[in-house]
């Protein structure tokens, strides 16, 4: 039994690596909803979709968001209506999704469970785990103002420079059903390739899921977001800059530096190497750049093999 911890993109890459490397139905997935977001009165959970949309094969491969050859009539009309500009790009078979869970929202049914009716609707075998059923956005200070992170990555370009990180609520939220069992109970926790700070951040947030991941007795293993100085995907690099901290895979190992038994390093960053066994861990070189399915299924079998 692996569990991973996942925000979005990256994650969803190793995932499908890691799915087709080993039996889908013995990994469970917690899920970042720092990310979520309502919109034209729509529960929009980002993370939770992309992680789904990939394992189901459903995902716009362009992207690694949305569902793929999707289209936009719904949401024009709707921008007509509003007179709002068009940023945040929700498809029109997105929106069942989103309009599926807000209804369900609003019935009392929990996001746990939503995430479970939608896994298995669209065939996807591995657990899906909200990190927790609170709503607890993502706030992200800046130079001009506070901004839903949505609206600092996508609608400003993550442009402001980065001045703090608050998890709304997060005082208020518990780990949602499954969550404790998944991280005490697996063999490997796995730390996705995710942006440490606001997708992997929030989920150790949650008030016990540091607690839980000291106390279990996996194996608990980190992989690089950050290589060759720059993040893979999305604003790590400019938040990491931002917030004084140096855009390093070292740095990302220093982050979890309590958390974890196994660092993943990419080749280009081996002279690191050292530097990250002595902060308390064992360190694996190899290929992080999951640029194909071939190479996404090599970086689940190493992780695999270092953890047997
Ligand atoms: N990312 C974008 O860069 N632009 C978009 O318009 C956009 C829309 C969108 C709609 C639904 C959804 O589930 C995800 C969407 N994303 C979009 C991705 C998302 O904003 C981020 O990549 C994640 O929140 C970070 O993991």
């Amino acid at each position: 039994m692996i569990t991973a911890l996942a925000g979005g993109v990256g994650a969803s890459k190793f995932l499908e690596g890691l799915s087709r490397a080993m039996l889908p139905e013995d990994i469970s997935i917690i899920i970042n909803t720092g990310d979520d977001i309502e919109l034209f009165g729509l529960y929009i959970a980002p993370d939770l979709d992309i992680v789904s949309y990939t394992l189901a094969g459903l995902v716009n491969p362009a992207t690694g968001w949305g569902i793929k050859d999707d289209t936009f009539h719904c949401l024009e009309l709707l921008l007509r209506y509003s007179g709002h500009e068009r940023w945040f790009n929700l498809g029109d078979c997105d929106l069942a999704t989103h309009i599926f869970r807000t209804q369900k929202l609003r019935e009392g049914h929990t996001l746990s469970e939503i995430t479970e009716n939608v896994r298995t609707a669209l065939g996807v075998r591995s657990r899906l785990l909200p990190m927790t059923n609170t709503h607890t956005p993502t706030t992200i200070i800046t130079d001009e103002g506070e901004l839903h992170f949505q609206d600092y990555l996508i609608r400003c370009l993550a442009q402001p420079r980065v001045k703090g990180i608050r998890f709304e609520n997060i005082e208020l939220a518990r780990p949602a059903p499954g969550v404790a069992e998944a991280i005490l109970e697996a063999n490997a926790v796995i730390i996705c390739p995710s942006n440490p700070l606001i997708s992997i951040g929030p989920i150790l947030a949650v008030p016990g899921i540091r607690d839980l991941l000291k106390e279990t007795k996996a194996t608990r293993m980190a992989i690089s977001p950050v290589v060759g100085g720059a993040s893979l995907k999305g604003p790590t690099d400019r938040m990491l800059t931002d917030l004084g901290m140096e855009v390093s895979a070292r740095q990302v190992a220093k982050l979890y530096a309590d958390l974890i038994d196994i660092f993943i390093l990419d080749r280009r960053d081996e002279t690191a190497k050292e530097e990250i066994e002595q902060l308390g861990m064992k360190v694996l070189v190899t290929d992080t750049v999951m640029s194909d399915t071939d190479k996404k299924i090599a970086l689940a079998r190493a992780a695999i093999a270092v953890l047997d």
